[in-house]
């Protein structure tokens, strides 16, 4: 009877509704007027921000544990949030390229050392941005386990000088005599470490062999460990192996174009690696797509021990990638929830 009323009225709908609208609260639904008003409130900040897209976020996977790990950890993170998530196997170098032309949503783990130069370029071309900082300072090195040390197998490490005494100690079946060391996949560093050899001068009693993966790196380490037998491996920090006992060499230090790749000559590309950040990346839509998701992941942050656990579940308890996140996330509530608030 009200409505009829009201709509004979023209003019007055909208204020007369307003009215009428009051009027059921307050006969009907006193008791409620606050979990109304409350309820409203929310809603009005929440709007503030808009809801994520149902669109999946496409996070990458690449060929090292820690960033699997921190795959599915990032993506356990926003399907507890609410958001899709699609893992995309995906090659290390050209991942920048793929974050800036959208096919990837974000990179989580970006090592200075090896990474800046694809990932600033990404910037520079216009599509990726820079989402943030990781609390863990970086290195990627050639190294030894630190039993190699304590055994003095080669008088002088970590110092790198002590190579050009020793390298029969680091002979392989496969190494023509010369002392090896077991770079990762070509495709992580290229040249950097064969030509490393050549700066330093050390390229006729050593040779570079490049690992099909990195757990060809693991095997190593525990074959040589077995038969008490020196190696050299490549390595990096974050990892597993910071809790187990690894030693980087000290080589000269790097400078911005020492190396060959950054305009370097036989002269300075002896240089060793520099220590560096580990960066995130976005691709520059994901704010706007999903305001919640992005907010958490450019607040999200790991800590050296907390990325070496993400490893160590992996290549020292032999779980999944997925199983390890389920379980890092199980055991981290506290760490990584407030991101997501
Ligand atoms: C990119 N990595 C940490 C394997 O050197």
């Amino acid at each position: 009877m009200e409505s009829c009323f009201v709509i004979q009225k023209g003019k007055l709908i909208t204020q007369t509704t307003e009215e009428k609208g009051m009027k059921l609260y307050k006969n009907r639904f006193t008791g409620s007027i606050s979990a109304v008003l409350l309820a409203t409130l929310f809603t009005v900040s929440g709007s503030l921000q808009a809801a994520d897209s149902t669109s999946p976020i496409k996070i990458p996977l690449k060929n090292w544990s820690s960033q699997l790990v921190m795959a599915h950890v990032i993506g356990g993170m926003f399907e507890s949030m609410g958001n899709n998530v699609e893992y995309v196997p995906t090659e290390n170098q050209s991942s920048f390229e793929a974050v800036r032309n959208g096919d990837l949503t974000l990179v989580h783990e970006v090592w200075q050392s090896t990474m800046q130069n694809a990932y600033f370029n990404a910037m520079q071309k216009g599509g990726l941005i820079d989402a943030g900082t990781h609390a863990a300072a970086t290195l990627e090195e050639m190294g030894v386990p630190t039993w190699v040390i304590e055994k003095d197998l080669c008088p002088g490490l970590p110092n790198w000088e002590a190579l050009k005494d020793c390298h029969e100690v680091f002979a392989t079946a496969d190494s023509d005599g010369k002392g090896r060391w077991l770079e990762g996949p070509q495709s992580w560093h290229g040249d950097v470490m064969p030509n490393r050899l050549k700066g330093l001068g050390l390229d006729e009693n050593w040779t570079v062999k490049f690992a099909g993966g990195a757990d060809a790196l693991w095997t190593e380490l525990k074959a040589a460990e077995k038969e008490g037998r020196g190696t050299i491996i490549f390595n990096w920090s974050p990892n597993f192996t910071d809790a187990s006992g690894f030693t980087f060499i000290e080589f000269p230090p790097y400078y911005e174009g020492c190396r060959m790749i950054d305009g370097g000559s036989l002269e300075t590309t002896g240089c060793g690696s520099p220590p560096g950040w580990l960066k995130k990346g976005a691709n520059y839509k994901f704010p706007k797509t999903h305001p919640k998701a992005y907010t958490a992941f450019s607040k999200l942050l790991f800590t050296t021990p907390q990325i070496g656990s993400m490893a160590a579940l992996v290549d020292v308890e032999g779980m999944t990638h997925e199983d390890a996140a389920k379980k890092w996330l199980a055991d981290n509530v506290d760490v990584w929830t407030p991101w997501t608030k």
